[in-house]
């Protein structure tokens, strides 16, 4: 099987021009595809899990390259170590596959065991969904990024920030309401 390695975005720069004529009814789309609104990020404390919502192409068939609204490390979402993630990652482009994964910074390697979507570098079809969640094992400074080819360079990546202690928290996300 050859496919996945030589997969391209295809129509990449067309997409891009085309998210542009569309951003004048962006701001219509206010909740997640077929889901309820609910925040980017929910903490359950007592179990210290945190629930996080990664949207890409938000708002719905925006043509962006990015999660939640945010861009080439706009967002930062932070965790204390030690604490269980548990991912929703939505794929709202109209046209694109995309995927969700917690990697090294400068690379392509997941940075938790199971920190990623399955076939991260093939990706979610427009409009598909899956789960995953992992355990923040480690501190350090990793990227939320998408894993099909060419999508981290035009910017589809943010920052996931596992610190000794405190709460999650969120900063950068964009809600399209
Ligand atoms: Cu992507």
């Amino acid at each position: 099987m050859t496919r996945r390695r030589g997969r391209r975005p295809i129509g990449l720069v067309a997409v891009v021009a085309g998210g542009l004529a569309l951003a004048g009814c962006a701001g219509s789309a206010a909740t997640v595809q077929g889901m309820p609104a609910r925040p980017y990020l929910e903490t359950r404390a007592a179990t210290h899990t945190a629930d996080l919502l990664l949207v890409a192409d938000a708002p719905v068939g925006s043509g962006q390259f990015n999660f939640d609204g945010a861009s080439a490390g706009q967002m930062t979402v932070t965790v204390p170590v030690g604490w269980r993630v548990v991912v929703e990652c939505i794929n709202d482009s109209t046209q694109l596959s995309h995927s969700c994964a917690i990697i090294q910074p400068r690379s392509s390697v997941v940075a938790f065991a199971g920190a990623a979507i399955a076939r991260p570098r093939f990706g979610l079809r427009p409009g598909g969904s899956q789960r995953f969640s992992f355990t923040a094992s480690r501190v350090g400074s990793y990227q939320i990024a998408c894993l099909v080819a060419g999508h981290r360079e035009a910017g589809m990546w943010d920052r996931f920030v596992v610190r000794p202690g405190g709460r999650p928290a969120i900063r950068g996300a964009v809600r399209a309401s």
